[in-house]
């Protein structure tokens, strides 16, 4: 009798909050065949909200910010603008360990709750993952070898100890539930700026089939060993100097649904913003036409200049080009909580230089904010 009237008011729960809605006319179809409906629907609905505009994204935006951390509700994006990002970036590093928190102090169990908050307003949730060095026992940036990739590959020496580390990924994902129990859809940005050298799945550290043997054995595992469903994935290099540079580490259409590229704005002087001028729209030029060509998603994985030292970035620098080519959401980086990094953040907080720069972007039509985006 218990169990009925648990299960009655489990459907009733269920209808109350329409989980379960499907859409036959969804006309992008993620790459994992068995992706619950909701991720299709997820997937269909970004490339819909990209013929309206760009979906403002932060890093960590509920779990701190700057000269703040754990607050309930509380977003320094949010404290600017009155809304919250369009978009919500978390990190998983330090989940493969089977820590409780990641590697920037964010209890994994909150962070469950920040996906179940932003999902429920109608927000994105993208992940990235600055995972261990499964061979040293170092951080991400322990790069000094070349052979760790090879040595977690079907056949390595770490190739066992690895599979550990992608279960504790995959419980994660499949912890991600809404109040109905429902799979929550997000997208996992795995093994991101691998252009770059700065991560042991860098381009110095591993060669190109090696990188897309790890690509397809991560997602192979989770998706057929650990059957988890609930995940866009994508593809986020760094800087590129053209298409065959994007893809030379590219896995193939059949694994990435989004393309992306993390590019920041690195110095001070008027060559150095120039510069990025250049590279940023040379990369969001490469990303948004092979998008196009392979009916992906093209995104900015992350930008920013650290401690937003130009006033006029928003508006002056980075709106010009992201109105020229249109890709479905920018996301920015942290704004670090940590006492020993006063400077490390991306975007402005209430009473910055950039604060009304910031708030003018926002309210240019172009931006999509978390009100632009409910459900
Ligand atoms: C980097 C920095 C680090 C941080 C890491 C993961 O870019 O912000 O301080 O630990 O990202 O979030």
């Amino acid at each position: 009798m218990n169990n009925m009237r648990n299960t009655m008011s489990l459907i009733i729960l269920c209808l109350a909050c329409s989980c379960s809605q499907t859409n036959n006319t969804l006309s992008k179809t993620p790459i994992d065949k068995e992706a619950t409906s909701n991720i299709a629907e997820l997937y269909n609905r970004l490339f819909l909200l990209s013929e309206t505009g760009i979906l403002l994204g932060h890093q960590d935006d509920p779990a701190y910010g700057h000269g703040w951390f754990g607050i309930d509700g509380k977003s320094d994006v949010k404290d600017m603008t009155g809304d919250y990002p369009a978009v919500t970036g978390l990190e998983l590093g330090h989940i493969e360990l089977g820590a409780t928190h990641n590697l920037d102090s964010v209890n994994f169990n909150n962070m469950k709750e920040y996906v179940r908050e932003a999902s429920a307003r109608g927000g994105i949730v993208t992940f990235s993952w600055h995972g261990d060095n499964p061979a040293t026992g170092g951080s991400s940036w322990d790069c000094a070898q070349d052979t760790v990739v090879r040595s977690i590959l079907v056949g390595g020496s770490n190739h066992a100890h690895y599979l550990l580390w992608l279960d504790r990924l995959a419980d994660f994902f499949l912890c991600l539930k809404d109040d109905c129990g429902m799979p929550i859809p997000v997208i996992f940005r795995m093994y991101h700026e691998h252009t770059g050298d700065w991560f042991w799945w860098g381009s110095a550290q591993c060669t190109p089939d090696e990188y897309k043997q790890l690509w397809i054995m991560t997602q192979t595992y989770l998706r057929t060993a650990k059957n988890v469903h609930n995940l866009l994935y994508a593809y986020s290099s760094s800087n590129a100097q053209s298409e065959e540079h994007y893809l030379e580490r590219y896995p193939g259409d059949e694994y990435v649904d989004v393309l992306g590229f993390d590019h920041y704005l690195k110095g001070q002087t008027p060559e150095d913003v120039a510069q990025y001028k250049t590279d940023f729209e040379r990369n969001l030029r490469i990303v948004t036409a092979y998008a196009e060509k392979s009916g992906k998603l093209p995104i900015v994985g992350e930008t920013g200049e650290e401690s937003v030292w130009d006033a006029t970035y928003f508006t002056g620098i980075l709106y010009p080009i992201l109105q020229q080519y249109r890709p479905a959401w920018v996301l920015f980086w942290r704004n670090a909580w940590e006492p020993d990094k006063p400077n490390h953040y991306y975007l402005p907080y209430p009473g910055h230089p950039a604060e009304a720069d910031f708030k003018a972007f926002v309210e240019t039509p172009l931006i999509l904010m978390n009100q632009d985006v409910k459900l």
